[in-house]
Order: C-alpha cells, then structure tokens, then sequence
C-alpha cells in the first residue's frame, strides 16, 4: 500500500472541497431529456454546496431507471434490491451516525413492490432522506402502470386505461409518520435544491417527492405544473404551518399541480438517538466485563 493510502486523512477543514469533476462517475445512461438528469445535477451541486467530504456521500438506491443514481456518483453507494432501497439505508443510517444518508428511487420502487418499507422506515422516524422521482409510470421495464398513475393512463398493464385508483405520496408519508414531508418539480432546478437540503439538514426521515418526467413513457404528464408549458408552479402558502398535521394534510389533498414546498416537518426524537441512548445504558451496566463474560450473563438470563 502506498504512503498516500496509509496517510490519516487531513481534518476536514483543510481538504479541499470536492468539485463536480471529482464527483461525476459514468455518463449517465438515461433517455435525453429524462427529468432525473436534473436531480442529479442538484444533488452534485448540493454536495459541492455543503463541501461534503469524498467518504461521507452515501448514496443508495432500489431499481428503476431512477435507483440508477448511484452509478453516476463517483463515492459509496448500492443500488440495492427492488423496493428495499430503504432497510438497507437504515442499517447504514443506524450504525454509522456519522453519515447522512441519501437515497433515491422511482414511484414504482417506493409505493408497490417497496409500500411497506416506505410506512416502516417512516414511523421509525430512521435519520435519512428520501427523495422519490415520481414520474407516474415504471419507466425502466417501458411503460407498466404504477402506484402513482392516474386513473385512465394507458399503458402496458392497463391497455384500455388505468382502472386503480392512485396512492398520494405526501398523504401517505404523513400518514406514516415521515418528519419531514416536501415536494418539488424538476422542472424548477433552484428549488429542488432547497428541498433535498432542508431535507438533508433534518434530524429524522425526511421525505421529498420530486416530480420528474419520463420523456419516454409519460411525455408532458407535469405540464400543468410548469410554467414553460404554460402550467403553474405554486409555492406553500407563507402562513402555513408546517408542524401541523391536518394543515399539511390539506395541501396535500389539493388537485394537480397544487403546491411545492414542506408540507411538513415536527421534531421527533430518531430511531437513530433512542438505539444510540439504549447502546449507552446497556453498555454501562456491564462496564468492565469482557465480551464473553457479557454473552455468558445474556444467556444465563434467558434461560
Ligand atoms: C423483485 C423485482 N420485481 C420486479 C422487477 C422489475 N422492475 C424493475 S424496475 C421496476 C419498476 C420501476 O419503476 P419505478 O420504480 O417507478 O422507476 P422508474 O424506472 O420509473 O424510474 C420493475 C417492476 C425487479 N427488478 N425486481
Ligand atoms: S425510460 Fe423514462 S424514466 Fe427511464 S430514462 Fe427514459 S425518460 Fe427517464
Ligand atoms: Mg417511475
């Protein structure tokens, strides 16, 4: 090993902070014009923005065209298994308190096949961020219905029009727990910034919901939420209240497009600080022991 490897690293405050090039991994294999391009580059501009080291980007991700996200990150990350993007977050979430945690995916990887890790991980109120790339369709496997689709949308699975009524994410995640409940469009690059750091500066799950358009399989589906295409980009009202529950609840009841912003955010104690509180506890009453002496007392007390 060379002395460069073996040398401790430079406290952080005199490493040079990390620029895009240093950054940017393989070309990203998306469709030209895929809304998740725009994602992507915010969240290089965010890492450069919050001079995040190179070892403490963790990015992970489930499957989709979407959960490709950590290929194009040149620094940790997994794209994990469909719809259990999330577990895997957590275990790094809970063990490395060290690291915040990013994870990516599709509305198809979160809301179906992941639906149950998404309310779990909520109501655990596990410290990380979660941004979802809805784009109303499973774009990777071409154009099958998602949970996200709204009623009527043809596609492979649902020839004649989607019959299941669609899931709200921000419902959703409020309902579950989440702490932190944001959306956004990838259509407005300054603001999809400011929600996945807002999110990223929060001490529990935060959730973003960032609309992005697949050019392929759901052209135009966002339209009537962008401005360019003569749609509108509302943000939340300045006197809303995002620590309360009902009000968030109601923004997130409103028709296509609505409104962009928190929804909400309270202050909850983490998975993440209990465990560490219990580790603590724990670790105090058998101060002293050596580990085989501590397994010797568990089993004693289970039998
Ligand atoms: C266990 C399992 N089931 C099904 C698949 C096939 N599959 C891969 S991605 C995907 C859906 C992707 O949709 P979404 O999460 O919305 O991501 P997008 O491609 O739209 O970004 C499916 C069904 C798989 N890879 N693994
Ligand atoms: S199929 Fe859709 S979601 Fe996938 S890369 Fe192409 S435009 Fe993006
Ligand atoms: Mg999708």
């Amino acid at each position: 090993m060379s002395d460069t490897i073996l040398a401790p690293a430079l406290p952080a405050e005199e490493r040079k902070p990390l620029t895009k090039k240093e950054i940017v991994a393989d070309h990203p294999t998306w469709c030209p014009g895929c809304g998740d391009f725009s994602v992507l580059a915010l969240y290089f501009k965010l890492i450069e923005k919050r001079k995040m080291l190179h070892e403490k980007i963790t990015t992970i991700a489930g499957i989709g065209c979407s959960s490709r996200f950590p290929y194009f990150v040149q620094a940790h990350g997994a794209h994990y298994i469909h719809g259990r993007a999330l577990p895997f977050a957590s275990g790094i979430s809970l063990s490395r308190p060290d690291l915040h945690v990013f994870v990516f995916g599709g509305d198809g990887d979160a809301f179906s096949i992941g639906g149950n890790h998404f309310n779990h991980t909520a109501r655990k109120n596990i410290k990380m961020t979660y941004v979802v790339m809805d784009n109303w369709v499973y774009g990777l496997t071409k154009k099958q219905t998602s949970p996200t689709s709204p009623l009527g949308f043809k596609s492979k699975t649902d020839i004649w029009g989607a019959v299941d009524y669609p899931i709200n994410p921000m419902k959703q995640a409020i309902a579950a727990g989440a702490t932190f409940v944001a959306r956004t469009t990838h259509t407005n690059p300054a603001h999809v910034l400011q929600m996945m750091e807002a999110a990223m500066d929060h001490d529990g799950f935060s959730f973003v919901e960032c609309l992005s358009e697949c050019v392929e399989f759901y052209e135009g589906a966002f339209d009537a939420s962008n401005p360019r295409k003569g749609g509108v980009f509302n943000t939340v009202p300045a006197d809303h209240d995002v620590t309360n529950e009902m009000s968030a609840y109601k923004l997130a009841d409103e028709a296509f497009p609505g409104h962009f912003g928190i929804f909400y955010k309270v202050n909850k104690p983490t998975k993440n600080a209990k465990e560490a509180n219990i580790i603590k506890v724990s670790g105090e009453k058998v101060k002293g022991l050596k580990d085989w002496e501590i397994l010797q007392k568990t089993f004693d007390r289970l039998k």
